[in-house]
């Protein structure tokens, strides 16, 4: 068979208990499993055009030419799989600002290891899917699967049982997100930097592995049954402890602004007034609130009101990755 054009969309997620350090580089293994939601409006949409004309991938990003180097990687192993040359023009467009700690290669990997299946004609399943995503990157893995969804740390040296799975749907509990973008500029640490330093060098590394399982045991529960403030309190406490392992390393790994701050302080204010809502932050500056969807019209406002705001996103959980006609 040819290898055809394909198309795929994926949504970024937002993870609720952290994924913050590695136990094979090589392999992108996480030191720990994780536990997140797939969002809606945040999405990146990317096309595979096979070109015999071309001797390696090219990559254009929002209009724009970008480094192919991360993305020919991953393809070489989809080319492996098929036992396939063949080289693809790749456009790609995000919904929303890339490298922000927006998670753009979580929706960049997903939707591109969506349609380099359908481009070979692989026919993989899901869960294959997300572990060839995590190879791309960690959080990739996770964005396959829609709604709520927990990824595994796995035990198998080779990775294979390193993937996530669906915990449950969007419909099984609709929350919200409002994003609270305080800078749009790219991070100065990059995530997998980030962890790299946190793991030699904090203090804090081993009280932050150790929690992990607690609190994914705390998440899954409070999801299943739908407890908001045990949620609140599991991801907020998930949130912080990252952050606190990453400002212990040497030299600390700082991705808060002041208006970061100011955000997390809105949000428990928001939350004594009566309105449900939690905070996350990842590897950057924004801060994302989850909350009910009655309440999202005030969060968003309440946020979107502070200093060193730009602006808010809004967001739904979605589905998973999908091709796209
Ligand atoms: C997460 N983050 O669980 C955590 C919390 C950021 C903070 O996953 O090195 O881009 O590509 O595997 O997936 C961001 O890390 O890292 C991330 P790699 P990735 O969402």
């Amino acid at each position: 068979m040819d290898i055809q054009e394909a198309r795929a969309r994926a949504g970024s997620n937002i993870a609720l208990v952290k994924y913050w350090g590695k136990r094979d580089e090589a392999l992108n293994l996480p030191a720990t499993g994780s536990l997140s939601i797939t969002l809606d409006t945040l999405h990146t949409d990317t096309r595979l055009v096979p070109d015999p004309s071309l001797a390696a991938d090219q990559f254009e990003l929002n209009g724009r030419p970008a480094d192919p180097a991360r993305l020919r990687a991953f393809l070489d192993r989809f080319r492996a799989l098929a036992g396939r040359e063949g080289h693809f023009q790749v456009i790609s467009s995000n919904s929303f600002p890339t490298s922000a700690g927006l998670a753009s290669s979580a929706s960049a990997f997903a939707a591109l290891a969506v349609a380099a299946n359908r481009a070979f004609g692989l026919d993989l399943s899901p869960t294959r899917l997300s572990e060839l995503a995590r190879q791309g990157s960690g959080s990739a893995a996770r964005s396959i699967f829609g709604g709520f969804v927990e990824m595994a740390r796995g035990e198998a040296p080779d990775g294979s049982d390193c993937v996530a799975r669906p915990l449950a749907p969007a419909e099984h509990w609709p929350l919200e997100v409002v994003v609270a973008v305080t800078s749009e500029e790219a991070k100065s640490v990059s995530s997998s930097e980030g962890m790299r330093r946190t793991m030699r060098t904090s203090p804090y590394y081993p009280a932050w592995v150790e929690q992990v399982d607690r609190d994914l045991a705390l998440a899954r529960e409070s999801i299943l049954s739908r407890d908001f403030a045990a949620l609140a309190d599991v991801a907020e406490a998930s949130a912080l402890a990252m952050h606190a392992s990453a400002l212990a390393a040497r030299p600390g790994v700082i991705y808060f602004k002041p208006a970061t701050l100011a955000c997390l302080e809105r949000v428990r204010e928001l939350r004594a007034s009566g309105l449900d809502v939690f905070f996350t932050v990842d590897a950057g500056p924004q801060v994302k609130a989850i909350c009910r969807p009655e309440h999202r019209r005030p969060v968003a406002d309440a946020l979107a009101e502070l200093p060193g705001v730009h602006r808010v996103l809004e967001a739904r959980l979605g589905p998973g990755a999908v091709e796209l006609p």
